[in-house]
């Protein structure tokens, strides 16, 4: 609901600051009515479209890649991330499973599959424990830096569910106790992130219609047209 009262404003620069009443003014800021909550803690509600992906999976592939290493472990992430897909309404033919050694091979798999163009996202799942060697850090950013840069270089979205902890009990902790399942939330930002880039790329202008704009002219063509 939008108030614009002198009363409310006065209250929102009271309590935010005079940045914020003028940014409420710039954009279009509401106050909800809580009487529950005192005036001094209320949070003002802003008012602004926001592009967000849905947690949809009807008619979307998805390809996972599982590492084998710490199986005791990524295949727990894995059968949450199946569950988080087929709950959202991705068919089970549209998932497809891919069994890569060890989390190091992630990347390389990732990317192979995103070329094909075939999948909405790759969902990447391994566990990577720290041990008595140098060998956790050595992979650990190559692994992360792979999964990242074959998402930005295919465009393809990836979702980043390879769990980097100090011990089994943290892991297994991640992987369907304490601290949940990191998997299904791989699965969560898997399917967000597919939306969203359909929902950006709708409302982005197509090139044609930017061609058909005088903006969108080159700089010589636009002064031949004077
Ligand atoms: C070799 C190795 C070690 C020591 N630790 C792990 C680990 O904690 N998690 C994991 O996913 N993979 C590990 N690997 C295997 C490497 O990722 C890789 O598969 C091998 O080095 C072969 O390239």
């Amino acid at each position: 609901m939008l108030r614009s009262s002198r009363d409310d404003k006065s209250l929102l620069a009271n309590s935010c600051g005079s940045q914020f009443l003028q940014f409420s003014r710039r954009h279009r800021v509401t106050q909800k009515k809580n009487t529950e909550i005192p005036a001094s803690d209320r949070l003002p509600q802003i008012k602004v479209k926001a592009l967000e992906g849905k947690l949809s999976g009807a008619g979307k592939r998805f390809a996972i890649v599982v590492a084998r290493f710490n199986s005791f472990i990524t295949e727990r992430l894995f059968q949450s991330a199946f569950d988080g897909l087929a709950r959202c309404g991705t068919k089970r033919k549209d998932i497809d499973l891919v069994r890569v050694p060890g989390s190091f091979e992630i990347p390389s798999a990732a990317r192979a599959l995103a070329e094909t163009k075939k999948y909405d996202a790759i969902i990447c799942l391994g566990c990577l424990l720290r041990g008595d060697t140098a060998h956790y850090d050595v992979i650990v950013n190559e692994v992360t830096r792979g999964i990242g840069q074959s998402a930005q270089e295919t465009g393809v979205p990836h979702a980043f569910g390879v769990l980097t902890c100090d011990t089994l009990e943290q892991a297994i902790d991640r992987a369907g106790l304490k601290m949940g399942n990191k998997g299904f939330e791989a699965a969560l930002a898997a399917l967000e992130m597919a939306n969203l880039k359909k929902a950006v790329s709708r409302q982005a202008p197509s090139k044609k219609t930017l061609m058909s704009r005088p903006s969108g002219l080159s700089q010589s063509r636009r002064r031949k047209k004077r």
